[in-house]
């Protein structure tokens, strides 16, 4: 089955936050962001500004009737600053005026003097100066000292990833409609519409109940909009009070960028310990994140880069620390995988140092060590499967690695000015809300009396096809055609107390919730069937819309079923509530079951460097993926392919550079490198990992929005390992993204 929405996007009917048809009255508003990455403001004049054409108001900090605070994790963020501003882009004010351009014109009208004070932009600067944005943890097992002592070699060095801009294809927005009786209705292009319900609550000094946010879909979000859509939806909101009009905020593109969070950049020193047969045996690391200016959902974030730290391998005797470090730049946030592949990326590199030093190649590492059934991640949890390996050993077998390498050898042998590098990168990705308490959902479910059906969830459609996936699980439930299911926006009036659509948990919580709702109308049904056709509820079922007794079809059908049921007054709504079981962490040890389970997989890499020029292309990346048991292949191919290429942006192209004065100078889409169809591998083949599926997921079908985003990680290693080959003796380190220029570089340096 196909993505519901495809049609919708290709002709431009699909709907997002600005094609909602605007009130009459409707007001613009743009935010006044600060120009300082850390100054005292000592002056704000806004009588200027104030007279421009077509202004209503400026609003700031004063004018907030509640509280002027939106840290969702830690109360550390002002919705507008007041004497101090913390980063470039920082809200200061929001301009509300009759049309959008009147309100940046007024922008350059307002006059603030700043008193500059010192910017920290690098996260290890700020962690000796002790600006931390929260105490650092530390995730351990096993015993170091001995881990060390019984090792043959130990290697040590420095991994640094960059950040990244997500570039989702809408920009952030909001729209905010008066209702009656004090009570606002908000649209907002958010994957958290309770997050944005319960802050425009707590601004406004409201309770939820006067505040219903509704999500008809986003243009993309990638974690983006978790936490970072909500500043623009409460200024909607706040003017729109207190002006008593609609409000609609939209960002542009350019103020996008630079006011909005990104990935966390980290900084990272690594020791790892082996013996002789190439077992890792200890793996120490300490991780300095760049939190940015405000904590947001760098705590979460740091959590997870910590359970990722040793990707899919069994080490038993592991050290990590984390430090998240407060600096002057834009607070940076959620990013597909949350601190994962920023974890996943030091051992890999720590991988690559050691086999460069012991002249293996690195996958031999790799497969000394993947996790088996049985081993402990560092974190307590039992791996239960073997599909680790099972997906090493599938990719061996079915894209003939060997091959591939003695192909890849013979190109370099006879290609003096091109070479190819060839890389595995084998993934294991955790699935769950590390924090236990978010993992929860509920689904509300109209059976109408002609037997149609409608369903509400908490889950945010944002191009992933969560929708469709739940559109699934209905019709599978009811077996009844899909066109039968109607999937309804996201609204928090009828699903409320939501988890944001994130940590690639969207389909299995909102469709657990969904499948349990469905259920329980299902049984009311077929024991008003089993009374029609006088027999017993055991001997009912529903097939293809039709009511069967055993094995024997019967005359009644799906829409009269529901109709007599609807005569007979039986109950045809019904709400689920689904809350993962088997999960819990324990934060003052560090150690628990936190994941319902782990996705798994393994990918191919080859690329092509031309030695020349420090350009390149990548030939191809081949997959064995775990999808369980898949509910929908296109889809989750898709989600295979899209994160491919994202993870290749982030490793190889995409990079965030600052000034020392905290400004972003990568600040539009001609001065930062997002992959296109050049920079997308010419050939992406994923191939499922056949296994049963847990039945923790979806009707067994896993996560897939985060895991396959790590396999980009390979075409890292992969162009890396070309580069050596043209010069072996390059004293390139790690430090992505491996962008040309630094391609360029390596290719012609020499140690010393
Ligand atoms: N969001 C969150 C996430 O709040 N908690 C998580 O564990 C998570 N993991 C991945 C992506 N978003
Ligand atoms: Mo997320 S990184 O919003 O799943």
């Amino acid at each position: 089955m196909k993505n519901i929405d495809t049609g919708g996007h290709v002709t431009g009917r699909s709907v997002y936050v600005d094609d909602i048809p605007e009130l009459t009255g409707t007001l613009h508003a743009v935010p006044v962001l600060s120009e300082k990455a850390h100054a005292l403001i000592s002056k704000m004049d806004l009588t200027q500004a104030e007279k421009a054409k077509g202004i209503i108001g400026i609003l700031a900090a004063k004018d907030i009737p509640g509280e002027n605070q939106i840290g969702g994790i830690l109360p550390d963020e002002p919705l507008f600053a007041t004497d101090e501003v913390h980063y470039i882009g920082q809200p200061v004010a929001v301009i509300i005026a009759t049309d959008h351009f009147a309100a940046r014109d007024a922008r350059k009208l307002v006059k603030i003097d700043y008193e500059e004070l010192d910017v920290i932009t690098d996260p290890r600067v700020a962690q000796q100066k002790g600006q931390l944005l929260f105490p650092p943890r530390t995730f351990a097992n096993g015993d170091m000292d001995k881990g060390f002592t019984d090792c043959d070699y130990i290697f040590e060095g420095l991994a640094d990833s960059g950040g990244q801009e997500h570039i989702y294809i809408e920009t952030q927005g909001s729209y905010a409609v008066p209702q009656e009786n004090n009570n606002l209705k908000v649209f907002s292009s958010t994957q958290g519409p309770t997050v944005v319900q319960k802050t425009i609550a707590r601004v406004l000094g409201l309770p939820m109940h006067c505040i219903e946010v509704d999500v008809t879909r986003l243009g993309g979000a990638f974690g983006g909009k978790e936490d970072q859509a909500t500043a623009w939806a409460v200024m909607a909101a706040l003017a729109a009070k207190r002006f008593h009009k609609p409000v609609k905020l939209i960002l542009d593109r350019d103020d996008d960028i630079v006011a909005t969070g990104k990935r966390h950049p980290y900084s990272s020193d690594f020791r790892i310990g082996l013996d002789k047969d190439l077992k890792i045996k200890a793996f120490e690391v300490t991780l300095y994140q760049n939190g940015g200016a405000a904590a947001d959902l760098s705590p979460a974030i740091m959590e997870r880069t910590l359970f990722h730290v040793t990707n899919a391998y069994y080490i038993p005797n592991v050290k990590a620390t984390a430090y998240s470090c407060k600096t002057n730049l834009a607070p940076f946030t959620a990013f597909r995988g949350f601190g994962g592949p920023q974890g996943m990326y030091v051992i890999e590199a720590a991988i690559a140092h050691a086999a460069a030093r012991l002249g293996v190649d690195k996958s031999e590492i790799q497969q000394q060590n993947l996790i088996d059934k049985g081993d402990q991640f560092h974190y307590g949890q039992v791996c239960d499967s073997h599909n680790a390996r099972k997906s090493w050993e599938e990719l061996h077998h079915h894209f003939n690695v060997e091959k591939a390498r003695s192909a890849v050898n013979d190109f370099n042998k006879t290609h003096r000015f091109v070479k190819k590098g060839l890389s595995i990168m084998p993934i294991c990705f955790g699935i769950s809300f590390t924090k236990t308490p978010m993992n929860n959902a509920r689904a509300l479910v109209h059976v109408y009396q002609d037997g149609s059906v409608g369903v509400s969830t908490g889950a945010v459609e944002m191009g992933q096809g969560v929708n469709t996936k739940l559109m699934q699980v209905a019709a599978r439930v009811f077996s009844v055609n899909t066109s039968r299911i109607k999937l309804e926006t996201t609204n928090t009036t009828r699903v409320a107390n939501t988890s944001p659509t994130a940590a690639s948990s969207g389909a299995d919580l909102n469709g657990k919730a969904l499948q349990i709702a469905c259920n329980e109308i299902l049984q009311r049904l077929k024991k008003e069937a089993a009374e029609l056709l006088k027999t017993e509820i055991v001997h009912i079922s529903i097939r293809n819309e039709k009511v069967y007794i055993d094995d024997q079809p019967t005359e009644l059908a799906w829409e009269a079923l529901v109709e007599k049921a609807f005569l007979s007054r039986i109950k045809l709504s019904e709400v689920g509530h689904y809350a993962t079981p088997v999960i819990h962490f324990d934060k003052t040890k560090e150690k628990g079951h936190p994941f319902t389970y782990h996705v798994y997989g393994a990918a191919l890499i080859t690329v092509t460097l031309d030695c020349i020029k420090g350009i390149y292309e990548t030939d191809s990346v081949q997959i064995v993926h775990d999808f369980g048991n898949s509910l929908n292949l296109t889809i989750d191919k898709g989600q295979v392919e899209g994160a491919v290429v994202q993870g290749i942006g982030w490793m190889t192209l995409e990079e965030l550079t600052y000034d020392q004065n905290g400004h972003l100078l990568a600040d539009s889409l001609s001065k930062y490198k997002i992959p296109d169809v050049y920079s997308a591998p010419k050939v992406i083949e994923t191939i499922p990992l056949v296994t049963n599926g847990p039945e923790l997921a979806i009707m067994k079908s896993k996560a897939v929005g985060e895991p396959p985003f790590m396999y980009g990680i390979g075409v890292y290693f992969a162009l890396r390992n070309a580069v050596r080959e043209f010069n072996p003796e390059t004293p390139l380190g790690y430090n992505a993204p491996l962008t040309p220029e630094k391609v360029l570089l390596a290719l012609y340096d020499k140690k010393g």
